[in-house]
């Protein structure tokens, strides 16, 4: 147990304190102070038909960034606010910029559980506007990044992952800092926030052959909930 872990499990108004015991059981594990990790919490078949739904809309690309790379990562939006990318910089938009329209809304199941999810790690009141949904396919990664786009770093962020699994890397507040590596697995759940907001943090190389020598054909999906605006 690190310190932090320690300190907070002394700490008795968390409602992880509370419950610590019931919810090691569930699967929920604290990383660190601002970082909880729910196992298998998502219900990943309904969450995967909202995708296709949402996909259909909006559909995932693979968008340039700033220094005119393109993304191996393809990308779509859900909610009242989208992240975009292109040569000019990355924002937050209220359109789609492929077809000028509105994100498609945001499921209000996912705005439902996202909040449940942030409440049970510690941040009551989350209300997210913005949705990003990530697309990996074989060989698709996303490197070390922080997520600093968003107006008030006291909202935290939730991360859902359906799908593949990958290695998602948990780094430290500077670029230069180790990472730590953590399965994430489809239907799990991270929330972080607070003195962890603004950790580095990217996803691993998803393989492009199994140990099997087949191609990979697996898709993972991340969502991350975010209060953008
Ligand atoms: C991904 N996740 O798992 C990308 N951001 O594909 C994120 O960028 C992320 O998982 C903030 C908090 C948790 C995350």
């Amino acid at each position: 147990m690190t310190d932090a872990t320690m300190r907070h499990n002394l700490t008795p108004t968390h409602p992880l304190n509370l419950q610590s015991n019931l919810f090691d059981e569930a699967g929920t594990q604290r990383l660190s102070e601002g970082v909880v990790l729910l196992r298998s919490a998502a219900p990943t078949a309904d969450w995967m038909s909202e995708i296709d739904r949402i996909t259909a809309q909006a559909a995932l690309r693979h968008l340039v960034v700033p220094g005119g790379k393109t993304m191996s990562v393809a990308m779509t939006n859900c909610g009242a606010l989208g992240w975009v990318s292109d040569a000019s910089g990355y924002r937050y938009a209220d359109r789609d910029p492929l077809t000028g329209l509105a994100w498609p809304q945001m499921p209000d199941s996912f705005a439902r559980m996202a909040a449940q999810w942030a409440a049970l790690a510690g941040f009551s009141g989350f209300a997210p506007d913005a949705c990003l949904i990530n697309g990996y396919g074989p060989g698709a990664r996303m490197g070390l990044h922080q997520n600093r786009d968003e107006k008030d770093f006291g909202q935290p962020i939730v991360s859902v992952s359906l799908g593949a699994s990958a290695i998602f890397l948990l780094g430290g507040l500077t670029r230069s800092a180790a990472s730590q590596k953590l399965a994430l697995h489809s239907g799990d759940v991270l929330i972080w926030g607070g003195p962890d907001r603004l950790r580095f943090h990217g996803v691993q190389r998803l393989a492009t052959q199994g140990a099997s020598g087949h191609a990979g054909t697996g898709i993972r999906y991340n969502l991350t909930f975010r209060k953008a605006g």
